[in-house]
């Protein structure tokens, strides 16, 4: 089936930057992208989805390479202006972001779901791929650290990621029903692709809705996961301390054994080669290359060498 779609479950700023290399070297209508919603939080009052935009504006061509989120040459006078009335401001919403935002909120008042809502905005921002929230019912990410049992967005962005994580809890997962096409999509695909995001709390929710955990388990596409650590230490984000505070060595075959039951090739950066046999040993193929992104021939390269080795290419 050579036209089947190439199937990807994707977080924020890592996945965006793996799925810019990948939408340059196949047709960006075979990519089905499935996000995390884990993320989402109320901001200002407008529902903000932040894996969703940055994994949007990347395939729009739209993103800030250099923060990795919102929109390049964004302006922020909005958030100035709030500042000025005494309203807190730690989370940067630009302006051009912020009409999203108050798109989303719009639509989703008056009773749009949030696939809806996203495929509307990406046939307006010229995505050519398909980009499907993993669920449309409301499914949040909790982390307990020392200050409690915070919001994502709270810890992340306004606490800086600090402190010993104790738990994860992911909110509403358990009624959490795949969004229309995603489970279809699985089962279809050509291929399924793990984007090298953080496995707790960008993978995490994905993997937590419904029958999508099973779905990959069963589909007959080859599944393949890029690490999100290289050397012991995260592409981006906090993950390889998390990896630690929730009991799992922070390290490529860390990640691999997170995903053993669904994955059956893990790709890892040459630093790690020596971890091949124990990632093998958890029956997965471990294929190693450079998976180090920095610029564009370099995403490129890393998504041919992913494509290449589900014989695909
Ligand atoms: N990340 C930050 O570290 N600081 C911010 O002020 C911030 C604002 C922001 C606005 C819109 C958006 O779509 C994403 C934004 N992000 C920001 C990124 C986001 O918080 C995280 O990268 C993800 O939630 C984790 O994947």
């Amino acid at each position: 089936m050579p036209d089947a779609r190439i199937v990807a479950l994707a977080g924020g700023v890592g996945a965006a930057r793996f799925l810019q290399g990948l939408a340059d070297v196949i047709p960006r209508e075979r990519l089905f992208v499935i996000g995390n919603v884990g993320d989402d939080a109320e901001i200002h009052g407008l529902h903000v989805s932040p894996d969703l935009d940055t994994v949007m504006y990347t395939l729009a061509g739209l993103n800030d390479p250099k923060r990795g989120w919102g929109i390049r040459g964004d302006t922020f006078r909005c958030l100035e202006f709030l500042s000025m009335i005494g309203v807190e401001t730690w989370f940067g919403l630009g302006d051009r972001d912020l009409a999203i935002h108050l798109y989303r909120t719009g639509r989703l008042r008056e009773g749009a779901k949030l696939s809806e809502v996203t495929a509307e905005l990406c046939a307006a921002l010229l995505v050519d791929s398909a980009l499907v929230p993993a669920t449309d019912q409301r499914l949040r990410t909790l982390v307990e650290t020392p200050a409690g049992m915070l919001e994502f967005q709270d810890w992340f962005v306004r606490r800086g990621a600090r402190g010993h994580v104790r738990s994860l809890r992911l909110e509403g997962a358990a009624r959490a029903r795949p969004a229309p096409g995603v489970l279809e999509a699985i089962a279809g695909a050509a291929a399924v692709l793990v984007c090298p995001s953080n496995p707790f709390i960008s993978i995490g929710p994905i993997l937590a809705v419904r029958g999508l955990r099973e779905a990959l388990r069963r589909t007959g596409a080859p599944v393949a996961a890029i690490s999100p650590i290289v050397g012991g230490r995260a592409l981006k984000g906090p993950a390889a301390r998390m990896m630690k505070d929730l009991g799992h060595a922070a390290t490529a075959a860390g990640v691999a054994g997170l995903y053993r039951d669904f994955v059956n090739v893990f790709v890892l950066d040459q630093k790690d080669r020596r971890l091949a046999p124990e990632i093998e040993k958890m029956e997965m193929r471990a294929v190693v290359t450079n998976t180090i992104m920095r610029g564009a021939a370099r995403r490129r390269e890393l998504a041919q060498a992913v494509l290449e080795a589900l014989g695909i290419a």
